[in-house]
């Protein structure tokens, strides 16, 4: 795809649905008793890969685009697929379904794309095997394709040494059909769906600090939701509104969950102009509406317990960074080698592709701002996160960009460039 300047970006825009939200809206839906409808859910590659897999297991799903509606079967209702379940490129799919399988009566066979074939899963293999699971990676190297042996299962608590709501999530849901307690303790508070939702459909499920537990309860009960937008989609229009000269965007509907606000607390203190307005809580879930103009940003250090909640919008952050005066350096974000593709190695190279002075370290990057940018021919690895950032980057970037195989959006945002073109058409 060719991507081109732009002068500026203005007008309003409502991002797709909160793609973490959506799939838990579909895995705990299918396990509640009776109708779980779903509004504004994300129709992402990665939310149709859940419910597929549900489909296969037996739950009737009907997708009318924006709304969908989940007939669940309880927790018991779920039946053995024909052949393997795919959950194509989602880690998410992978690691949730991975729990609930575990607690089942039959076996299941689950893989996904190249990509997720080389995802590490023995973060999630290693608690559910403490809890009695039978797991295995079938080509022995701690990857999909995953074997899951349904058996009865024990509570346990697990100090995960990561901070990781796929790895929490994955034992909680585990919990869900096990004896006694399940409690899991992480270095740093990763998201907190899984949490707030199975609280929200009936579940015994607390949290304390960065401790959360879960008691198993006879049933979860089905519920209406509303899914916010997705601030990790918002984060591409927040940057772009902050780096392209005499833009303004509005934003509209945006989950800010503590949990994931990161990137808000971090374009703020690089000096952005956002204004966070109509603050509200749906379903336990805060939204806000964003407006965000053009500012002169600074570099800063980001690192510690604000990593999990920003893990996501990194690459974003680092295109920021590189429009900002002074130095960025990124720390304690290890867990981006192990993402779609390792997103300290592409940033940086994609970076200094198009001039900017850049250092991978093993834990985040240095990126020194300033410099202007220009095109280049990028590769997006097939990482809907790399192909989003790097399209904003060119927008500030003199002459063309050519970005491979742009169409990996799909994933978590599909009509990402019409959204983008929208506000730059406005101008
Ligand atoms: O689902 P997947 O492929 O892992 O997606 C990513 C993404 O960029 O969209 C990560 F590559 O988001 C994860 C996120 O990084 C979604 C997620 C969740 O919904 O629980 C949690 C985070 O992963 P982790 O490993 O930190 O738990």
């Amino acid at each position: 795809m060719l991507l081109k300047r732009a002068d500026k970006l203005c007008g309003e825009v409502t991002v797709p649905g909160d793609k973490s939200i959506s799939h838990r809206a579909v895995m705990f839906g299918s396990l509640a008793l009776g109708t779980t409808r779903v509004t504004h859910f994300l129709q992402g590659a990665d939310c149709l890969s859940t419910i597929s897999c549900f489909r296969k297991m037996g739950i009737e799903i009907e997708n009318n685009s924006d709304e969908i509606l989940i007939h669940g079967k309880g927790l018991h209702g779920l039946c053995a697929p024909e052949g393997i379940l795919d959950a194509g490129n989602s880690g998410t799919t992978t690691r949730l379904i991975s729990g609930i399988l575990s607690g089942q009566n039959f076996d299941v066979t689950l893989t996904g794309d190249a990509s997720i074939c080389k995802r590490p899963m023995k973060r999630i293999m290693t608690p559910l095997s403490m809890m009695g699971a039978d797991i295995t990676s079938i080509n022995g190297n701690g990857c999909a394709p995953l074997l899951i042996k349904g058996t009865s299962l024990t509570g346990i608590h697990y100090d995960s040494p990561v901070a990781s709501a796929q790895v929490k999530s994955s034992v909680l849901l585990a919990g869900l059909y096990a004896d006694g307690i399940t409690s899991v303790t992480e270095p740093f508070l990763s998201r907190n769906h899984t949490e707030l939702m199975l609280h929200a459909f009936g579940a015994n499920i607390t949290s304390d600090g960065t401790t959360a537990s879960i008691v198993p309860e006879p049933a979860l009960h089905a519920l209406e939701i509303n899914v916010p937008g997705d601030i990790s989609s918002a984060a591409y229009f927040i940057a772009a509104g902050l780096i392209v000269p005499n833009s303004e965007i509005l934003i509209k509907n945006v989950g800010i969950n503590p949990t994931r606000d990161g990137i808000l607390r971090v374009a703020l203190a690089m000096g952005g102009n956002i204004t966070v307005m109509n603050k509200r809580t749906d379903g336990g879930e805060e939204t806000a509406d964003l407006l965000v103009k053009s500012s002169s940003l600074h570099g800063i250090t980001i690192e510690g317990g604000i990593i999990p909640t920003l893990i996501d919008e990194i690459p974003v952050i680092a295109v920021m960074a590189a429009a900002a005066d002074g130095t960025t350096t990124i720390k304690d974000a290890a867990e981006l080698k192990v993402k779609e593709s390792d997103r300290i190695a592409i940033v940086t190279d994609n970076l200094m592709k198009m001039g900017c002075d850049v250092t991978p370290t093993d834990d985040g990057m240095i990126i020194t701002g300033g410099k202007s940018l220009h095109g280049a021919t990028l590769d997006s690895c097939l990482d809907h996160r790399i192909a989003m950032s790097f399209a904003i980057a060119a927008l500030i970037a003199d002459g063309e960009t050519h970005m491979k195989d742009a169409e990996c959006v799909d994933i978590s945002y599909p009509t990402f460039y019409s959204d983008l073109e929208n506000l730059i058409s406005k101008s």
